[in-house]
C-alpha cells in the first residue's frame, strides 16, 4: 500500500478490480444514509447470521449492510447477497483493515453519511446500532466505539482478556485520556471523518482508526456495547502471541506517525481537526422510530 496519505481513495489493482466489479453489478446505487461496513474471510457459516439481525433503520435513519469479501474461497459473497446485503469481492486475502478501507471507500462513494462497522462473525449485536449512531446524530461525537468493558464480555481466553486491559492502559496514556478498549470492531462514525485519517495498517486496523481519529481531534466516545465468543470457527488472525505483538508493533507505529504529523502542521493533541468540505453539509432530516 502506498504510504502517508489521508483518505480512502484506492491504493492498489486488488481495489481497483473490486470495485469495477462493484460498480457492474450496483452501478450508482446509492447506500443508506447509514452503512455497516463488514469485512469477511470465510465467513460464510457465520455472515447469514450476522446480517439477519441487522435493522433496516437505526434512529430513524435507513440503514444498508455492505459486506467486503476479503478474498475467500467458501462462498461467503454469495451468502451475502443471499441475505439482502450489498457486497464487493476481492481477488485475494489482504486482511481486514485492507478490507475495510474498500468498504469504506464504497459506502462513502455511494453516499453513506454514517458508517459503522461490525464483524463478520457474530461477536457484536447489532441490535445495539442505536447506541453507537445516536451521539453522531446529536452531534456530540464524530467517532463512537463500542467498549466491552463498559459493556458486556463473554470470553474463556484469559490472555485476550488481560491483552484487552494492558493495551487499554497503553492506549490511556498515548491518547491522555482514559480508553477501556482498543480493538472493537462495532463502532461508527461521520463518513467525512475519513478525509483527514492515513489508513494503511493490512490487518489490524482498530488502533490506526482510534489514535487517528483522537490525534486529528475528533471528538470520539466510547459506549458500553456487548461482546460475545465467535459463532463458529476461530479468530484468524494468529495465536495470541503473535497477535499481542502485532497489535503492540501497530500501536507504537502510528502512535509516531500521527504524534509527528501533529508536530509538523504545528497541532496540538486536543486542538480540533481542521473543518472538512462534508461538515458543510446539512445534516439530514431524521424521522424518530420506536428503537
Ligand atoms: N483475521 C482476519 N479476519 C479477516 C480478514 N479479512 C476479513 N476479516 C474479518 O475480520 C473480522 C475479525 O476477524 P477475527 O479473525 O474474528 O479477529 P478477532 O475477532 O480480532 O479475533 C471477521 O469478521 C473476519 O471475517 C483476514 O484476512 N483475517
Ligand atoms: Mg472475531
Amino acid at each position: 500500500m502506498t504510504r502517508g496519505r489521508a483518505g480512502v481513495a484506492l491504493r492498489d489493482e486488488v481495489d481497483t478490480e473490486a470495485v469495477a466489479e462493484f460498480r457492474q453489478r450496483y452501478g450508482d446505487t446509492r447506500l443508506a444514509e447509514v452503512t455497516v461496513v463488514i469485512a469477511a474471510y470465510n465467513e460464510a457459516a457465520n455472515i447469514a447470521a450476522v446480517l439477519d439481525t441487522i435493522p433496516s433503520t437505526v434512529c430513524g435513519l435507513p440503514v444498508a449492510a455492505l459486506v467486503v469479501d476479503d478474498g475467500s474461497d467458501d462462498g461467503t459473497v454469495a451468502a451475502a447477497r443471499a441475505h439482502h446485503a450489498f457486497a464487493a469481492r476481492t481477488t485475494r486475502n489482504r486482511g481486514q483493515g485492507a478490507a475495510l478501507r474498500l468498504g469504506y471507500h464504497l459506502a462513502k462513494s455511494h453516499g453513506a453519511r454514517y458508517i459503522a462497522t461490525t464483524d463478520a462473525d457474530g461477536q457484536y449485536d447489532a441490535s445495539e446500532l442505536p447506541l453507537i449512531i445516536q451521539p453522531l446524530l446529536d452531534d456530540t461525537a464524530d467517532f463512537v466505539t463500542g467498549s466491552r468493558r463498559l459493556g458486556l464480555y463473554t470470553t474463556d481466553d484469559v490472555v485476550r482478556h488481560a491483552g484487552v486491559h494492558v493495551f487499554a492502559t497503553l492506549m490511556s496514556v498515548i491518547a491522555r485520556r482514559r480508553v477501556t478498549d482498543t480493538s472493537n470492531g462495532f463502532r461508527a462514525f461521520r463518513a467525512g471523518v475519513l478525509d483527514q485519517l492515513i489508513l494503511e495498517q493490512p490487518q489490524y486496523q482498530a488502533t490506526e482508526l482510534l489514535i487517528g481519529v483522537i490525534y486529528r481531534g475528533f471528538r470520539v466516545v466510547e459506549i458500553g456495547t456487548s461482546m460475545r465468543q465467535r459463532t463458529s470457527g476461530s479468530s484468524k488472525k494468529g495465536p495470541n502471541l503473535v497477535y499481542g505483538y502485532r497489535f503492540a508493533r501497530v500501536i507504537l507505529r502510528t502512535w509516531l506517525r500521527e504524534w509527528r504529523r501533529n508536530r509538523q502542521e504545528h497541532r496540538r493533541l486536543a486542538d480540533p481537526p481542521p473543518k472538512a468540505a462534508d461538515d458543510q453539509v446539512e445534516r439530514p432530516r431524521v424521522m424518530r422510530d420506536a428503537s
